[in-house]
Order: C-alpha cells, then structure tokens, then sequence
C-alpha cells in the first residue's frame, strides 16, 4: 500500500485514535479483498498458533501491519500471523494503544470462496491482556457486500465499506447502516464448530436441545457465523473438544473481540465457565473455548457444562 487511502463519512466519534483505527482498517478491506483471488494458495509456513497460512493471510497481515502501525496513538501491533508485536512508537497504557488483529480469519475458506473477515482488537494496555482492556473491537466481512461491525463505548454499529471510484486510487467511504446494532430478542440461528464426536457428552446435549429450537447455519468462518448470530439471534460456539479443551479460537485475536461487540449488542459470550472478558491469558496466542450469542442461550450452555 502506498499513501493511506482516504475514508470519507466516518462521522463524529468520541475517541480519534479508535476512529483513525478503523479508518486505517477501512481503507485496506477493499485492497485486501482485491487480492484475494490470486492468493487462494498455500504460503509454505505456518503460523505462531501451528496452522498452515494461505498466501492470503501473509499479504492482508502486511497490508493492516503498515496501514495500523501509521496511526498516532497506537503503540504495537500485534497480529495471529507474527510471533512478536511490531513497535508502532507509542507506550501502550501511557496514552497508546494495541491493536491486536487477525488479518484473515476463516481464511479455508479461500478455497472453497465463502466468507471471510479481518478481527480487531483495540486494547488499552500491553497484551496479553484481558477482554477488560478493550476499548473498541471489530471486524470486516467479505461477503457479497463488504461491512463492517464497529463496537465501542457507545454502542455498535454497522457499515458498508466501498471504494467511492473504480480503480485501486480512489478513497474508501464508510456508510452507517445501522446505528445501534442489537441482537434480536428471538433468537433463530445456531452454528458449532469441531467434529461432532469430538464434542463432549454436556456440550452435546445441550446442541441436541438447540437443534430443535433452532437453524443450523455454519460457514466456517467465525466472524461470518457470529455475524448472522447478530442479525438473526442465535448461538455461536467453537467449543472445548475432547482432546483440545482450549478448543481453537484465539483470545486475544478472536474471543475477544467478538465477545466485546455481541455483549455490547446485548448479547453474552463465555469459555464456559465465565465471560470471555476476565478470562487471564498467559501468552499472546492462547486459545480459548468461545461460546457467544443471546445472554439466555449462554446461561442455558454455561449451567448445561457446570
Ligand atoms: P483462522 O483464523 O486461521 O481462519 O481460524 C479460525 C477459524 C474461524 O473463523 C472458524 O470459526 C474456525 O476456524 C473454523 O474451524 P473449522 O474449519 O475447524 O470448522
Ligand atoms: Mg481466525
């Protein structure tokens, strides 16, 4: 990326540096999205969390990593895809924040063209940390339409990211679509991750409970999966599997972040035993079991693993 791309009509927010975060993650989403169909291969290496990386993967990581690291008032950028935190000048806690992203999450899915999304994390504080540090999250989704789901103390909201002109040089506009974004109150979707005969007995029965009351609808992509959870009401989980009970998702990365923006429409998300929030990280790539959705529906979970 060259000079970072202009954003238009991203209105007046309370925090600048939250602001120019998302701008920064506006501006790359239709560039990153423009590289996708010639990136649909494996790299070659594998990741800190032990994954095979699509060249996809390395290439929105290094387009966020220049885009974030330009901000004023972030002081690292830390990032699935790289062991170590980048330097971005700031001290975080002192003024500067984290930023934490997973460049490309259901990136699988590249083969087989479904969805997929860029996390963000915005914390106050040096990671790892806990949810408690957030002070913004998000995420872009590249579906048919590119959106994005912005939380921070005010609420949460959605827009649509465009490229206002053809071509790779024009800016990039950000058009609310929803202002307050709520879960609705009657839920009708549910996506599970994991091989079914690795779920536990608990968590089995409980999906057996759910697939009665409600959709099926898993896309492979959590940031897809949670993103119909939040249109539709529902329940997302990536749950502890017997053998792995950290499950897969990331904390710092993924848990999080969707855990900060579903609470903050309302909604609930836990490990299980307590909100994704509290949950003490010792390590940057930590996973973590992620169940999140309609607060009754994760009471209903957390009380059928107690
Ligand atoms: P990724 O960030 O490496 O793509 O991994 C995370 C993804 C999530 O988006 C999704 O919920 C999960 O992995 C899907 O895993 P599976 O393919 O095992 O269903
Ligand atoms: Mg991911």
């Amino acid at each position: 990326m060259t000079d970072p791309t202009p954003v238009a009509d991203s209105g007046d927010r309370a925090d600048p540096t939250v602001e120019a975060v998302f701008d920064a993650v506006a501006a790359t989403a239709p560039e990153i999205r423009a590289a996708l169909p010639g990136r649909r291969v494996e790299s070659g290496t594998g990741n800190p969390s032990g994954e095979r990386v699509m060249a996809g993967d390395l290439y929105a990581d290094e387009l966020l990593a220049e885009a974030i690291t330009a901000v004023d008032g972030v002081g690292s950028f830390v990032s699935e895809e790289r062991e170590a935190a980048v330097d971005a000048g700031g001290a975080v806690g002192e003024g500067a924040y984290a930023v934490a992203i997973d460049p490309l999450d259901g990136s699988s899915n590249l083969r087989s063209n479904n969805a997929m999304g860029t996390v963000v994390g915005v914390y106050d504080a040096p990671l790892p940390a806990t949810g408690r540090d957030l002070v913004a999250a998000g995420y872009v989704l590249y579906g048919p339409i590119t959106t994005m789901v912005v939380a921070d103390a005010s609420g949460v909201r959605e827009e649509v990211v465009e490229r206002e002109t053809a071509g790779d040089d024009g800016g990039v506009s950000r058009s609310v679509v929803e202002d307050d974004l709520r879960l609705p109150p009657d839920p009708l979707v549910y996506g599970f991750g994991g091989r079914v005969p690795d779920w536990p007995d608990d968590f089995t029965a409980y999906a057996r409970e759910i697939e009665d009351e409600l959709k099926l609808r898993y896309g492979g992509a959590m940031v897809g999966d949670v993103n119909q959870v939040l249109t539709y009401g529902g329940i997302f989980a990536y749950p502890a599997l017997v053998g792995t009970p950290e499950g897969k998702l990331r904390l710092s990365f993924e848990a999080n972040p969707i855990a900060y923006i579903v609470e903050r429409a309302g909604g609930a998300a836990t490990d299980g035993e307590i909100d994704i929030l509290d949950v003490k990280p010792e390590g940057v790539h930590d996973r973590v079991p992620l169940y999140v959705g309609n607060e009754e529906l994760v009471e209903r979970l957390q009380a059928a693993l107690a």
